[in-house]
């Protein structure tokens, strides 16, 4: 009998969390830090939130040259090579044109520019309401080393000067969801 207790017990326990939002396997907070390819000196962090009405994307990010920089989520968290070239090309699930951020269709990856001031600091600040963040997570950003001009195929924004994966954050209790 008390062998069945116990797990009934801790179950009911986990149940209970679950409930009240402590513990989840609904990820509402993912981070990805940004490491410079070679050459380059770009680093930074980039946050992603389930804000409800979308996914909130905040990056804070230097050591770029000033002006806009593309942004974009894409399809390999698979930053092996020097020059950020196994991330592979913009995360696209739905097959669509690349586009701009609030383009209504686009690639799910593209995030459009960073704008970075003189000093080459950028801060970037965007809810995207058709970005599934269950599935970014493991992917890779990338910050390039020109503008995105939102030409096809993927906007001639150049080479790769940081790259990061998107991991599993710490969830925030301030946050209903
Ligand atoms: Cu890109
Ligand atoms: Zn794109």
């Amino acid at each position: 009998m008390r062998i069945r207790t116990f797990p009934l017990a801790a179950l009911l326990i986990l149940v209970a969390m679950t409930n009240t939002g402590c513990v989840s396997n609904h990820v509402t907070n993912a981070i990805a830090v940004m490491s410079p390819t070679q050459g380059s000196s770009v680093h930074g962090v980039v946050e992603f939130h389930d804000a409800g009405n979308g996914v909130r994307v905040v990056a804070n990010i230097s050591g770029l040259t000033p002006g806009d920089h593309g942004f974009h989520i894409h399809e390999w968290g698979d930053t092996s090579s020097a020059d950020g070239t196994a991330a592979g090309g913009h995360f696209n699930p739905l097959g669509h044109q690349h586009g701009a951020r609030d383009a209504s269709r686009k690639h799910v990856g593209d995030l459009g520019n960073l704008h970075a001031d003189a000093q080459g600091n950028a801060t970037y600040d965007w809810t995207d309401p058709d970005m599934p963040l269950a599935l970014i997570i493991g992917r890779g950003v990338i910050i390039h080393a020109k503008n995105d001009d939102y030409g096809q195929p993927t906007g001639n924004a150049g080479g790769r000067v940081a790259q990061g994966v998107i991991g599993v954050a710490k969830p925030d209790m301030r946050h209903k969801h």
